[in-house]
């Protein structure tokens, strides 16, 4: 099964994305494909696109598109739940000891990364950032 990370601006921009990479290869998960982008604003509006009422829509797509980020397609059992354990609350002041944000989030926005939130939403986030040709043979992916 895979799943996607974004390891977003602040934490790349932190020097803190060798150390998160590490906490997730320690969590079991696989690096089976990866990309520094920079996300453009059509881009980043289109990834949020679910959010778009939301009051933090505009700050959210600002933030991301503030520097470079790291996407992961991430390989596990159990993959898009795990993740999301593994990263812990949203908000920092709310995640569980250990968990990435925790350790290494600023803020609610400013939360380090990102994980999808189930299946569906890894195809489509996965889909977003790796062409199919660079995920054929992974498991999960097609
Ligand atoms: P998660 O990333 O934990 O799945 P979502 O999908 O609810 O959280 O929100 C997407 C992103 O929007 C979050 N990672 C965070 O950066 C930002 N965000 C969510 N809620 C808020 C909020 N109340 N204030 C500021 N930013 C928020």
């Amino acid at each position: 099964m895979l799943t996607l990370a974004i390891i977003k601006p602040d934490a790349v921009h932190n020097g803190l994305a060798g150390k998160i990479l590490a906490h997730l290869e320690a969590a079991g998960f696989r690096v089976r494909a990866a990309r520094l982008v920079r996300l453009t604003t059509a881009q980043a509006e289109a990834f949020y696109d679910v959010h778009r009422e939301r009051p933090f829509y505009r700050p959210l797509v600002t933030f991301m598109t503030s520097g470079p980020a790291l996407a992961l397609a991430l390989e596990r059992a159990d993959a898009v739940a795990h993740l999301r354990q593994v990263i812990g609350a949203t908000d920092p002041a709310e995640a569980k000891p250990g968990t990435v944000r925790k350790l290494y989030a600023e803020s609610k926005e400013r939360n380090a990364i990102h994980a999808s939130d189930s299946d569906e939403s890894a195809r489509r986030e996965i889909a977003f950032f790796f062409p199919e040709s660079e995920l054929r043979g992974l498991s999960g992916a097609q």
